[in-house]
């Protein structure tokens, strides 16, 4: 006979040390329970016949929990997999009940919503900040059901038909026989797909540009993607595209950033939404709609249908209808984030769909995926899925159903159920968008769609020279990995077709001028007018509100100057964390131990927007000797960020190659505003093509930059006016630092 375990108790009673020595913590509130509610005294062993074993196969609790553990994965989604996610509410200001008669957009009408970004190449478990678009899922549960505006942070897509939808997907996803790369297009096979379709090149632009690479979720646009009607009261029907605007303006990181981030923070993003959402920053965007007004669709010299073309806001503004705040983090990722099922055709009364081919195949996609990966037809009964508003129809069981109905009656028209859910009046109507008599059973593209090359050509001419720059870097990076020639010179012959100061950039920085492939298009393209809306630098206005400061501190630092930035910085709505060489922290020059937020080499400059660099004398040996620290403080300069500095930085900012500009600022009391203010305006873009041996190659985009028009209108230089007025550079060994005058 096995001899009853060994069992001593702790001193507080809470918990216990068994015969092994492990831990049994004890209830003293909730008892842990199997499935079944059955109370468990020991989750630390398993039943065996003898303290050294065999197991026994009657050990019901042990079974029970190794069984729902193997179940604990579902499918993960086959794109965007990898997502975050938060709950918020949406508030209308009324100025859509004027095309729609959907409740939730009459004025003060407030509606909540559950809102799943995401990247779309990589698995679950891939890192946050790939070159790669990015999905924005926003479910409203309105209170005549919900409403789910399934979109992108980019505004047109790589396809017009959704039957080409599994192919790009197989394309971009890791190739088949080797299984990588994970999450990346810049390989054979994506390049290969893309460049025998034509009707990509619009959304290559936006792929290869910045907004693909965003420094925060929370900084990220949104779009609806295709064209959508909003119907009112009367049945008077309106095109509209819709779009999201972040309260905190769009930002981006630089390529070399995103790479090196990836290796930092795996989470960059949603420990970002976690962390901001956690200490109440909470986000915001506004909900604005594009209308179509019908005697216009004519005149664009698109297709509305054709999701590879934009609407330049130049030409249809944008009416701001409402704005949804994200305010709560989902109690249990799994529940909420992942079993979160969004569909296109989850439409309320006033929002139909217009005949875009891509939207039409959506409908049937959504449904089926969610039929696999979460097993059945009742997903809707998954609290994160469930309609807030009162639900009723005569559908019936299925896998996990949920709710019990009860009555012998589950069909209509019935008499047997006088009070069951019938039809009503007020229930939604589909109004077809124009008369289909006649209409034939055709696989034909609409030749409206033809014209590939135009919009990927003003998107182009639409950008700074700095974001022209980085397009020719994107395309330079991904096209010079791919093992194929051909591809490579097939490429070219598009990018010389979308603008041959974009082709000729891209062949020189690859080292294959001359090689493009001759293509012709299916139609010539058209010349469009700039639309500085497209750009990111060129909309941008200074804050500093939602970015995050980290200050480098060792040993011997000013402590009071310390806390006055951290005054300022947060005052100005940023975070501040400190990185030292140790996590303890580091003495300030008045003999306090200041914990720090970061090892130096675990919180590098990547992850911050702007920098001070303010060590202590004594403690410059230490950051002297780290390889981790020299790298914090040149990959701060190279990545064109604000930089405070303090004087016994010196030998640190010589060893990591700073150079004095208007964006190195020698930090005292009296300079802590004009650091903020230059914090604020951005990165130092002038220095990029100085540290940046490949970058220095200009875009040359000698093309017609702006028109009348795109002049005429209010649109800020390229890079933000520089805070210190730049002084000439001084030989190498002076110091690196500029003082506000
Ligand atoms: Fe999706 N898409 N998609 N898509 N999509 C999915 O549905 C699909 C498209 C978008 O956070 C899947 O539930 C087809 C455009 C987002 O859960 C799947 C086509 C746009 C999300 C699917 C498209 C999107 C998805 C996979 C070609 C921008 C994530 C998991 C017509 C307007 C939603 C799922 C979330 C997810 C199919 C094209 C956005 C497979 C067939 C265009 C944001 O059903």
């Amino acid at each position: 006979m096995p001899k009853a375990p060994r069992r001593t108790r702790s001193e507080d009673e809470s918990t216990r040390t068994g015969n092994g020595g492990e831990l049994h913590q004890q209830a003293t509130d909730q008892v842990l329970t199997t499935n079944q509610g059955v109370p468990i005294s020991d989750d630390q062993n398993s039943l065996k016949a003898s303290p050294r074993g065999p197991s026994l196969l009657e050990d019901f609790h042990f079974l029970e929990k190794i069984t729902h553990f193997d179940h604990e994965r579902i499918p993960e989604r086959i794109v965007h997999a990898r997502g975050s996610a938060a709950h918020g509410t949406f508030v209308a200001n009324g100025a859509g009940a004027k095309y729609s008669r959907a409740g939730f957009l009459a004025k003060t009408a407030t509606t909540p919503v559950f809102c799943r970004f995401s990247t779309v190449a990589g698995g679950a478990g891939s890192v946050d900040l790939p070159r790669d678009v990015r999905g924005f899922a926003v479910k409203f549960y309105t209170g005549e059901g919900n409403f789910d505006l399934v979109g992108n942070n980019i505004p047109v897509f790589f396809i017009q038909d959704a039957l080409k939808f599994p192919d790009l997907v197989h394309a971009v996803k890791m190739e088949p026989d080797r299984g990588f790369p994970q999450n990346a297009s810049a390989h054979d096979t994506f390049w290969d797909f893309v460049s025998l379709m034509p009707e990509s090149m619009h959304m290559l632009m936006w792929a290869m540009s910045d907004r693909a690479i965003p420094r925060s979720l929370r900084m990220m646009e949104g779009f609806g993607v295709h064209t959508f009607k909003l119907v009112d009261a009367k049945g008077t029907s309106t095109f509209v595209k819709f779009h999201w605007r972040p309260s905190l303006q769009m930002q981006s990181v630089t390529w070399d950033e995103a790479v090196k981030i990836c290796g930092a923070d795996q989470d960059f993003h949603r420990r970002d939404l976690f962390t901001a959402i956690q200490a109440g920053a909470f986000p915001s965007w506004e909900l604005a709609i594009q209308v179509i007004e019908e005697d216009r669709i004519e005149e664009f010299p698109f297709d509305i249908l054709d999701s590879t073309k934009l609407l330049p806001e130049e030409d249809f503004p944008l009416l701001v209808v409402g704005t949804m705040t994200l305010d709560r983090w989902p109690d249990n990722f799994f529940a909420e984030t992942e079993q979160s099922a969004f569909h296109p055709g989850h439409l309320v009364p006033g929002i139909e769909l217009s005949d875009d081919p891509l939207l039409q195949g959506r409908i049937f996609s959504y449904t089926d995926t969610q039929l696999i990966r979460l097993g059945g037809p009742n997903f809707h009964e998954l609290p994160i899925n469930a309609p807030k508003c009162p639900m009723h129809n005569w559908q019936r069981d299925g896998h996990q159903r949920h709710e019990i109905t009860t009555g012998r009656v589950s069909y209509e028209p019935n008499s047997l159920a006088p009070g069951g859910p019938r039809e009503t009046a007020r229930g939604f109507v589909t109004h077809p968008a124009y008369d289909t008599k006649g209409a034939a059973k055709i696989r034909v593209r609409s030749e409206t769609f033809a014209d590939h090359y135009s919009q990927a050509r003003m998107f182009f001419r639409s950008m700074t020279d700095v974001e022209q720059r980085h397009i020719v870097n994107a395309f330079t990076f991904e096209l010079s990995k791919l093992e194929t020639v051909a591809i490579r010179t097939r490429m070219l012959g598009h990018l010389e077709l979308i603008d041959p100061a974009l082709g000729t950039s891209v062949a020189e920085a690859m080292g294959m001028t001359g090689q493009a492939d001759t293509l012709t298009p299916a139609r010539k393209p058209i010349e469009l007018q700039p639309s500085p809306a497209l750009s990111i630098l060129a909309k941008f206005a200074p804050t500093l509100q939602g970015r995050k400061v980290g200050a480098l501190i060792a040993d011997g630092f000013d402590r009071a100057l310390v806390d006055k930035l951290r005054a300022a910085v947060t005052a100005a709505g940023a975070m501040f964390e400190l990185v030292a060489p140790k996590i303890g922290g580091a003495t300030s020059a008045d003999g306090k131990l200041v914990p720090a937020d970061h090892i130096v080499s675990g919180g590098p400059s990547v992850i911050f927007d702007a920098v001070v660099v303010a060590p202590g004398a004594a403690g410059m040996p230490a950051l002297l000797g780290e390889a981790a620290a020299k790298a914090w403080v040149s990959d701060a300069f190279a990545h064109c960020k604000v930089m405070a500095v303090v004087p016994a930085a010196q030998p640190l900012l010589d060893a990591a190659g700073v150079k004095p500009d208007e964006g190195v600022i020698e930090i005292t009391t009296k300079t802590i505003a004009a650091f903020v203010d230059a914090a604020a305006a951005g990165r130092i873009w002038a220095r990029e093509t100085s540290v940046r041996g490949p970058d220095k190659q200009p875009a040359k985009a000698a093309v017609t930059k702006g028109s009348a028009t795109a002049k005429s209108k209010k649109s800020p230089p390229a890079k933000p006016a520089p805070v210190i007025a730049p002084k000439p550079p001084k030989p190498p060994s002076t110091p690196a630092l500029k003082k506000r005058r």
